[in-house]
């Protein structure tokens, strides 16, 4: 297995360039075809039809190669500083950590011919670190210098008054220069993940194309002549995203995005569909949702219930709009993950049709196969990225680390946890949280951190506590969910996805009591799940709590409640969500 890339501050943890099969689903039977967007014309050379790519081998880029494949083009790689300066259109999306990224351009040779292609105003679009590396330094791990092409410095976010860091999600642009770049993203919101952020100033002003706002204004764009670059992925971006891209890869295009209805603002809440994914009985992988996570059938049948097809679900709920997909593999701990290859390739489809950010999570740890052969949990992982899962999320494997790391005071290292977030970032890991209310008398009866119940227990308790389980729920742990979401932020979680057994597949609504203990115990996305019924369940939590995001499962799959009907629902709420 290849080893995994260094780690990355804020750049986002991508999958592999290649994959070996082709991924035939929803393609015309017979062959391999991409098929062509309706907007874009047939190009008469192939040359026209071709973008360069610097991939300097520090991470993945499959989105970016998704989505530039996604709009009709093919993709050279850059091999040696001479293929730079011959590029007709180079796509430049850094990965990784600042420092070490400008060592291998330096190391190549690439750093000069990039200085080189953009003295010569040749079309250039850098994305996340690409934008970041444009400018004179970083303090990342530094100060380091950069390609000094634009006077100023990137610096952390402060998070030392509490502002989420890092700063993902779908933010709102303000556009500060006329570009064809970014003709009609204005009032649109667009994806970022990143830690830290170029500042503006006196010395580049006349290089922005537009800010964003996050605790303070940063560079979201820069343009100048026909170097383009934007802190956010617009591979990750939905249609407005894909529309900047196109922008940029056929400048004639009318790849124009219509005015956004409702102007984008601020930070958006987010709106996840979920996918429970396992075999049924009949070794076919299919979509399924549980009462209280028991997913078989209550009829004498007994079977799994099946919600419908993986990839064909996950590329529905991108064009419904839901701002993140999740597959979670309900059965990873029992067998060894990457022995679950549909699995894999479940990942590789869906990457090549949804163009917001996917979460894949389920069996990721250490695991030693029957012929002996030790993989680690990182080497899991890193399959889950290279396959096309943008962030991967851990269950389990997470609550024994926050115990054992609760029980010695002492960071390892070792655990899946810190070595996944430690080499791809802690914007890359989500820990999933699936915990049971416990009901109490007192809180003095336990040692764990307890709430005051909205609704008493069944003997009149008015309070509660949250015990963590593994295992899909089949065993329980002595771990509270609030001290369980306390280390795993200091272990180096980015997110947390915030379960309730009680609640799950029940319709009654997130468990207000369990989500706002939990998301105003720590400075890390909380993403609410279990329990959505209807579309006031979803206002309810965001006015109740602090998550950033609401995730549902069966309300989608059984078609109750469409996530426009959830986010029109919100924007009448007034709370700021991403609208197509
Ligand atoms: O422990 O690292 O192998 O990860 C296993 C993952 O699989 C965990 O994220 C765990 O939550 C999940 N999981 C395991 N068993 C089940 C099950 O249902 N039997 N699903 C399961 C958890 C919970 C939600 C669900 C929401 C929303 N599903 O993700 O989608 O509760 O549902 P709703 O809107 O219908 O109420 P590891």
């Amino acid at each position: 297995m290849p080893p995994p890339p260094p780690p990355s501050q804020g750049a986002m943890a991508t999958g592999a360039a290649n994959h070996p099969l082709p991924c035939s689903v929803g393609r015309p039977k017979g062959t391999n075809q991409r098929r062509r967007p309706a907007s874009l014309s047939v190009r008469a050379s192939s040359d026209a039809n071709t973008v360069t790519l610097l991939d300097y081998g520090a991470g993945n880029v499959r989105s970016v190669r998704n989505a530039i494949r996604h709009l009709g083009f093919n993709i050279r790689d850059v091999r040696s500083p001479e293929d730079i300066l011959a590029a007709d259109r180079l796509v430049f999306p850094g990965v990784g950590a600042f420092g070490s990224a400008m060592d291998v351009l330096n190391r190549t040779g690439m750093a000069d011919a990039l200085r080189e292609y953009i003295r010569r105003d040749r079309p250039f679009l850098g994305i996340c670190l690409g934008l970041q590396l444009l400018f004179d330094s970083s303090e990342e791990n530094g100060p380091v210098s950069g390609l000094g092409v634009i006077p100023g410095v990137v610096r952390r976010f402060d998070s030392s008054e509490g502002l989420i860091v890092p700063h993902i999600g779908w933010n709102a642009l303000q556009i500060t220069k006329d570009t064809q770049l970014l003709q009609g993203a204005d009032g649109h919101h667009v994806y970022f993940v990143h830690s830290y952020h170029a500042l503006p100033s006196d010395a580049n002003r006349d290089w922005i194309s537009s800010t964003c706002n996050y605790g303070e204004s940063f560079i979201s764009s820069i343009s100048m002549g026909n170097i383009e670059a934007v802190q956010f992925h617009p591979e990750k971006s939905g249609a407005t995203g894909l529309s900047i891209f196109e922008k940029f890869l056929s400048p004639n295009s009318s790849g124009a995005k219509a005015p956004a209805h409702r102007k984008a603002s601020k930070l958006a809440k987010r709106v996840i569909a979920c996918l429970d994914v396992r075999s049924n009985d009949n070794g076919d992988l299919v979509v399924t949702k549980g009462d209280q996570y028991d997913v078989r059938d209550h009829s004498s049948s007994k079977e799994v219930r099946n919600l419908g097809k993986p990839v064909e679900l996950a590329s529905q709920y991108y064009i419904d709009g839901a701002d993140e997909v999740s597959f979670l593999n309900i059965t990873g701990f029992r067998a060894f993950p990457l022995g679950d290859l549909p699995m894999l390739e479940v990942l590789r489809c869906a990457s090549e049709k949804v163009f917001v950010p996917l979460t894949v999570g389920g069996g990721i740890r250490d695991f030693t196969d029957g012929s002996g052969r030790y993989y680690s949990s990182l080497e899991v992982a890193s399959e889950y990225f290279r396959s096309g899962a943008d962030k991967i999320s851990i269950g389990s494997d997470a609550v024994f680390a926050a115990e054992a790391y609760l029980q010695t005071g002492v960071k390892t290292g070792k655990s899946s946890l810190e070595q996944i977030s430690r080499v791809y970032g802690n914007q890359a890991v989500v820990v999933s949280i699936d915990p049971r209310r416990v009901y109490v008398k007192s809180p003095d009866e336990v040692q764990f951190r307890t709430v005051k119940v909205s609704s008493k227990g069944p003997l009149g308790e008015e309070y509660a506590w949250y015990q963590c389980t593994v295992s899909g729920g089949r065993d329980s742990r002595p771990i509270g969910a609030y001290e369980l979401a306390k280390a795993v932020e200091e272990l180096g979680a980015g997110e947390i996805l915030l379960n309730c057994i009680d609640c799950d597949g029940q319709g009654g609504g997130f468990d207000i009591d369990l989500i706002k203990m939990v998301s105003d115990a720590v400075t890390i996305p909380v993403i609410a799940s279990s329990g959505a019924g209807s579309v006031e369940h979803f206002s309810e939590v965001f006015e109740k709590t602090n998550a950033s995001a609401a995730l549902a499962a069966g309300i989608f799959h059984r078609k109750e409640v469409p996530i426009l009907a959830v986010k029109e629902h919100l924007v009448d709420s007034g709370v700021e969500v991403r609208m197509q």
